[in-house]
């Protein structure tokens, strides 16, 4: 059994992705980062660095209980561990780390940066420009690596690279990514979305999101980029 303490944010899901698709058994535990439930102690234990994903693996390397934090080293533990969908061929294999680090290197943080500033500094339009104008480039590089492979990695094989990229590209229409400008990265992006292991992540998603809705009601969500808190959390971060 491997625990996921997490929420569905693309970092949590690429890792729910890749459990569904690998078919382990697994179940969620809910660290609701709304109310900073990752800062919790016994979250710590789990993730260092205080943020999700995490996972807990009862039967690890050796036998033993398994935790590890970072969810590309987690993608890359699971089809390890499973055999799957990361390639045996050391050129598949290469291909695929590349494009996983270029995920979790480039896409994760630059997309996360254009959502903080467009969501929480909208008054900063250099801020919002520097990510922005980073985020149509990564998404052209995209689109011209899909423009000669069916697959992001791989010509012939649907791998962790995949998995980690598409939950972070989902909000491509709000971002003016369409099918006219952009036609390669929108038939990968469907081809994906059309995996049956990626729609029931998708619907997991869904209501653990609406879970994690009902358990703030009544409590003060934190806001995570209130620069405010900072000394609290630092407190935490480092008091274990
Ligand atoms: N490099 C890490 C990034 C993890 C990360 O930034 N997680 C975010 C959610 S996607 C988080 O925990 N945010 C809460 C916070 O920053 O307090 C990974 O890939 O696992």
């Amino acid at each position: 059994m491997i625990e996921l303490h997490s929420s569905p944010t693309p970092n949590g899901q690429k890792v729910m992705i890749m459990l569904e698709e690998t078919g382990v058994e697994w179940k969620h535990i809910d660290v609701n980062i709304r109310i900073g439930e990752q800062f919790k102690p016994e979250h710590l234990k789990l993730n260092p660095n205080n943020k999700i994903p995490a996972i807990v693996d009862a039967e690890g390397p050796g036998g033993g209980q398994y935790t590890m934090m970072e969810s590309g080293a987690i993608l890359l533990y699971l089809a390890e561990k499973t055999g799957k969908f990361l390639p045996k061929d050391m050129r598949k294999r290469y291909d695929t780390m590349q494009w996983l680090f270029f995920q979790v290197a480039h896409v994760g943080p630059m997309f996360g940066q254009a959502n903080h500033f467009n969501g929480q500094a909208k008054d900063n339009q250099y801020a919002r420009d520097r990510y922005n104008n980073e985020v149509q480039r990564l998404y052209r590089v995209l689109d011209n690596r899909l423009g000669k492979y069916q697959w992001l990695a791989c010509e012939d094989e649907y791998t962790i690279a995949d998995i980690a990229t598409y939950p972070w590209c989902k909000g491509h229409k709000d971002r003016g990514i369409d099918k006219a400008v952009f036609p390669h990265f929108i038939r990968w992006f469907e081809a994906v979305e059309a995996r049956p292991a990626v729609q029931r992540s998708n619907d997991m998603a869904a209501e653990i999101r609406a879970r994690m809705s009902k358990a703030v009601e009544g409590q003060a969500p934190i806001n995570i980029y209130d620069t405010k808190d900072n000394a609290e959390r630092l407190a935490l971060a480092t008091s274990h």
